[in-house]
């Protein structure tokens, strides 16, 4: 039986559940939630995720909400089925979670308050806080120093090897990639830039991005 996962293609979070379902190959099929309608804020999807955000999946009896939670589940599961997304060793899971976290805690509030401001708001004709996407952008330069200190000294966050640390990054980093007023804060980062192109370039990635119906 295929997974179902509530949400919409273009949500960061969608996405992130989606690439990890599509990097194990497990069948699913995307239930429409339209943000735009507020639908994830009405008591039926309120029933199913309280907090009235997206993705949110079942499978059989399993009824999970979290992208990264979703990712690790799934991750585990068919842990024997294409790439080791947690890693082999026990030294190898922790820097997976310890990236997981990076990503989860520092990166992504800093690149949502960026692409919220600089991209969404302005995009709907909403006004936006560019100063506190301005101050966002100055952290974000400092993190991505680290992440190209790291990335001098193996190919992926956690290691040698694509891991979930990696996947989690996809979505959200597509959206700093892909403006061209936001990509120069990666110019001068040669091993940021070359991870990058590596795991955007996955075929799996390729397929996610094929479902999303807008920007
Ligand atoms: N930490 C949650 C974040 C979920 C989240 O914020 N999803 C966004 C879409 S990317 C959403 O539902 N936004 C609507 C809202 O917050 O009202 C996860 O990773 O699943």
């Amino acid at each position: 039986m295929a997974v179902k996962i509530y949400g919409c293609s273009w949500a960061v979070s969608v996405q992130r559940a989606i690439l990890c379902l599509v990097e194990k190959g497990v069948e699913f099929e995307l239930v429409h939630v339209d943000l735009d309608a507020m639908e994830h804020k009405k008591p039926e999807y309120l029933d199913l995720q309280p907090f009235g955000k997206v993705p949110y999946i079942e499978d059989g009896d399993l009824k999970l909400y979290e992208s990264r939670a979703v990712a690790r589940y799934y991750a585990a599961k068919y842990s024997t089925r294409g790439p080791a997304l947690l890693g082999k060793t026990l030294e190898e899971r922790a820097l997976v979670d310890q990236w997981v976290d990076v990503e989860a805690m520092t990166f992504d509030p800093l690149v949502f308050q960026v692409v919220f401001n600089l991209i969404i708001l302005p995009r709907l004709g909403v006004p936006s806080d560019k100063a506190a996407a301005h101050v966002a952008l100055q952290k974000l330069d400092k993190v991505l120093d680290i992440y190209e200190n790291r990335l001098s000294r193996s190919k992926y966050l956690a290691g040698e090897e694509f891991s979930l640390a990696d996947l989690s990054h996809v979505p959200a980093t597509r959206h700093l990639m892909e403006n061209a007023n936001l990509s120069c804060i990666f110019a001068g980062r040669k091993n940021f830039r070359a991870w990058w192109d590596d795991i955007s370039g996955r075929p799996t990635w390729k397929k996610v991005l094929s479902l999303v119906d807008r920007g």
